[in-house]
């Protein structure tokens, strides 16, 4: 049985919940970080010298990073066309997976950090403005590449969608004037009928 440490309010556990979900694996989670703690633990950084969520253990192997979780839950438990059974899909879904991280994620967590987690009287509106426009224009990018396709790679879902999805999620739920994007807004809808992207990530935002 596998173990994910981390609270469910977390991105990047959610993509790794939303792993464990699609492929339909038994599993425990255990509450950690944030309001939950426990990351400054010496038994905490023995698991993951990082001490951040997720971290996972597979019996004796125990890994951290969620994009290199979502892989390896992709390749040992998942096939075709989830984990892609050529070299350019699976090359293809890492890209997304890495844009999300660099390139996408740091914006979106100024905005969501700036109008969820932060009181009105102490949020810096000069950055959350900077990030909005951050997020349309990697939004609109994203929009652009679904565009004709069902999915980021085509027609099914891949491990490349759960970074990408998840952050989706989160944009079109804050409460912001969004610009129209509707192949992002249509993507959503088929990740919303998905149980297990509505079970671990579609969750209220905190
Ligand atoms: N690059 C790491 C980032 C991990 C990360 O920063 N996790 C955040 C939650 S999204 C965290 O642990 N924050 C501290 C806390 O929850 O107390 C990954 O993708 O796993």
């Amino acid at each position: 049985m596998l173990t994910v440490w981390g609270r469910r309010n977390s991105i990047n556990v959610q993509k790794v919940m939303w792993a464990v979900g699609e492929l339909g694996l038994p599993h425990r989670r255990l509450d950690a970080g944030g309001a939950f703690g426990g990351l400054d633990t010496a038994s905490y950084a023995r698991l993951n010298p990082n001490r951040r969520v997720p971290t996972l253990e597979d019996g004796d192997f125990v890994l951290w990073e969620s994009n290199a979780i979502v892989r390896y839950l992709a390749e040992v438990y998942g096939r075709a066309p989830f984990f892609p059974d050529d070299a350019r899909g699976r090359a293809l879904a890492g890209q997304w997976m890495d844009w999300m991280t660099t390139t996408l994620l740091p914006p979106l967590t100024v905005v969501f950090w700036g109008l969820i987690r932060t009181p009105p009287e102490r949020r810096d509106a000069a950055a959350i403005e900077s990030a909005l426009a951050g997020c349309a224009e990697a939004f609109r990018l994203l929009d652009g590449q679904l565009e004709g396709r069902d999915f980021l790679l085509g027609e099914a879902l891949t491990m490349g969608d759960l970074p990408v999805g998840c952050a989706a999620y989160r944009w079109l739920a804050l409460p912001i004037e969004r610009p129209a994007l509707p192949a992002l807004e249509a993507y959503h809808a088929r990740l919303a009928a998905r149980p297990a992207f509505a079970e671990h990530v579609m969750l209220p935002l905190t």
